[in-house]
């Protein structure tokens, strides 16, 4: 089996490592264009020494951002200024990847660290929300969307695959469509959210109809050499799991047969009333058991955050990837003290660049 500095292999892109930094939304654009903050932000974690760096969830129209302050990637300009980040996140010899995203009736909010809530009716900076069903998330989600008719899926639809086009022509060599966390794709998917009667809900199939068109309409448009993955929700803690975890199952199969390769397993997000058991590695078993039961391969994230697990988690085959979020916050150079502490000194200098390995190759902390 692999361990974690070993390199992963997927259609024509091989990671240097099996560290993948989790998307994370930074909040910190204007109008859906990079600013100042980005760029040292990802390229921070590429000279850290991550095998895969993914951009924030980027909305793939206006409406789709969670909050003003979302990345985008609805025009050509925006997609431009993605390219600098590109660059440097190769420069550093890791992957460039990209989220593409729409929030769905959990849009139109304030930042974490200004609320979290929906921005205020009335208040100018706020927009109509649309979704699958004019049913609100609630608590301080309270806004109903606008239901979405035919002509919207499919314009949402039809955006998916011009933010699909960007992301390539920019660069980028690993997509994740985000199919969770009660965003658009999840809540099409939720029976928290979807009341639709028509294809595009009831039946676990109908409800996944959503996901599985933009998947299937985004592949026609991503390079066949490079890797197409998708962030999906397989599970609430709403105490309906076993039945959930099915569905989700059977969905990925679907996504798979329409050209998913790869999936980075979470949680629904879809009800304030989840019961969420958090805890170190607390998801590695249901990703192993979706990666297993799908053959695809698979990776999470979530309370993963010291070296010897993420290389167990690697070692006995429970994932492909470690994908890591707040650990690369605390530490954007985790991957070169997980390296050290590991005790694989090749792999914890040959994860840098020249201009810091050559020093570091032989330092101990006093
Ligand atoms: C994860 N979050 C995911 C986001 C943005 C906000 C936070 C996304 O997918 N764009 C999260 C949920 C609950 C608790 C901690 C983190």
């Amino acid at each position: 089996m692999p361990s974690l500095f070993d390199p992963f292999t997927l259609k024509g892109v091989t990671l240097r490592n099996r560290i993948a930094v989790s998307p994370m939304c930074q909040y910190m654009a204007e109008d859906g264009l990079v600013t100042d903050w980005h760029g040292p932000h990802y390229a921070g974690f590429a000279r850290g020494g991550a095998g895969l760096v993914i951009v924030e969830a980027t909305a793939v129209s206006p409406e789709g951002r969670i909050t003003p302050g979302d990345t985008g990637i609805w025009s050509d300009v925006q997609a431009a200024a993605l390219r600098p980040i590109v660059r440097s996140i190769k420069a550093a010899g890791a992957t460039p990847g990209i989220q593409i995203g729409h929030a769905g009736r959990k849009a139109s909010s304030n930042r974490p660290w200004e609320g979290d809530d929906h921005i205020a009716e009335g208040d100018p900076r706020g927009w109509q929300t649309i979704a699958p069903s004019a049913v609100a998330f609630g608590e301080g989600l309270p806004k109903v969307p606008q239901a979405m008719g035919k002509e919207d899926i499919a314009r949402v639809r039809q955006d998916f695959v011009a933010a699909a086009e960007r992301a390539r022509d920019a660069g980028f060599e690993w997509l994740v469509l985000h199919f969770a966390h009660g965003y658009l794709g999840q809540s099409f998917f939720s029976t928290h959210s979807n009341l639709r009667d028509d294809e595009y809900g009831g039946s676990a199939e109908n409800r996944g109809r959503f996901l599985v068109e933009t998947l299937a309409a985004v592949r026609k448009v991503w390079p066949e050499h490079l890797p197409l993955t998708a962030r999906l929700g397989v599970i609430e803690f709403d105490g309906r799991d076993a039945e959930t975890l099915a569905e989700s199952i059977d969905l990925v199969g679907r996504l798979k047969t329409e050209g998913l390769d790869f999936i980075d397993v979470s949680i629904g997000f879809s009800t304030p009333a989840a019961q969420i058991p958090w805890g170190p590695n607390f998801m590695a078993r249901t990703a192993e058991r979706v990666r297993a039961e799908t053959g695809l391969p698979g990776s999470t994230s979530w309370f993963i955050s010291d070296p010897e697990q993420a290389n167990e988690l690697i070692q006995t085959g429970q994932l492909d990837l470690v994908m890591l979020a707040r650990p690369m916050l605390a530490d954007p150079h985790w991957p070169y003290a997980a390296a050290r502490k590991l005790g694989i000194e090749n792999a914890a200098w040959t994860a840098l660049q020249a201009p810091y390995a050559h020093w570091l190759a032989q330092y101990r902390a006093a």
